[in-house]
């Protein structure tokens, strides 16, 4: 709404600097985010995907996978609640749950809060599981050394196409929920994995089942942690 005072113009540009202001904060604390786990020897992961495409369920069996050789630090983004956190937790990693309220994705100084409140030094990976949302994390750069990016097959075919901002930005996509193809008779995962290197050629696509396991240790290889 423009100000009583304002010429016409005014309001529309102030808003513009300020999120012009919130980008370049965000993209130089996601550096210092980058700079601390490297000083720490901690791998950062930040794990983005649509709502309920299978991201604690992967990290859930990832951690069981990992936690033997490995000290894992989850943050977990969601916008109330800790359920993920408390489901992850289970399996051997200590999970920090960041509530949003409205905003619809974590941002770097979220990260940076984790990173400077508690004592990191003893872990050696970071997961972050994002709030579940395709578009907005693509504003929020957090700092991780690899985006992995996950839809599953319910989301229908084309998920990929509509979306392709987050696999533009990403170094691993996730095609989830694989063990339900016998359900769906309009899926093709060839084509969505087609669709996700046309998007982005340099793309890892692995294609899973965090419910059955499979391809899991495709996804580690991926993540290069095997
Ligand atoms: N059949 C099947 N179900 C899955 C798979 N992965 C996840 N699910 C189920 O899908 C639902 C959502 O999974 P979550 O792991 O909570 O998904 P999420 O992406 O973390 O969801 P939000 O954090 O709410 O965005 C749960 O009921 C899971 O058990 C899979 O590979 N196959
Ligand atoms: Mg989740």
């Amino acid at each position: 709404m423009p100000l009583e005072h304002d010429e016409p113009g005014d309001n529309v540009k102030r808003v513009i600097e300020l999120n012009d202001d919130l980008l370049a904060n965000n993209e130089a604390l996601a550096q210092k985010n980058a700079e601390i786990c490297k000083k720490h020897g901690i791998k950062t992961f930040d794990i983005v995907g649509a709502i309920g495409a299978g991201k604690t369920l992967i990290l859930e069996k990832l951690v069981e996978k990992l936690a033997k050789k490995h000290k894992i630090l989850v943050i977990n983004g969601d916008v109330t609640l800790r359920i993920d956190a408390d489901r992850i937790e289970k399996h051997g990693a200590k999970c920090i749950q960041i509530n949003t309220g409205h905003e619809c994705a974590l941002n770097a100084y979220h990260v940076y809060n984790v990173l400077t409140k508690f004592d990191i030094s003893k872990y050696d990976l970071l997961f972050i599981e994002n709030v579940g949302n395709l578009i907005c994390p693509s504003d929020f750069i957090l700092g991780a050394d690899i985006r992995i990016v996950i839809v599953s097959i319910t989301e229908g075919e084309h998920v990929i196409r509509k979306h392709p901002l987050l696999f533009k930005e990403s170094q691993i996509a996730i095609i989830n929920k694989i063990d339900l193809l016998p359900h769906l008779d309009d899926i093709s995962v060839e084509r969505m994995k087609a669709d996700a290197l046309k998007i982005n050629p340099k793309l890892h696509v692995v294609a899973t089942s965090a419910k059955t396991g499979e391809n899991l240790d495709e996804l580690l290889s991926a993540m290069n942690l095997i």
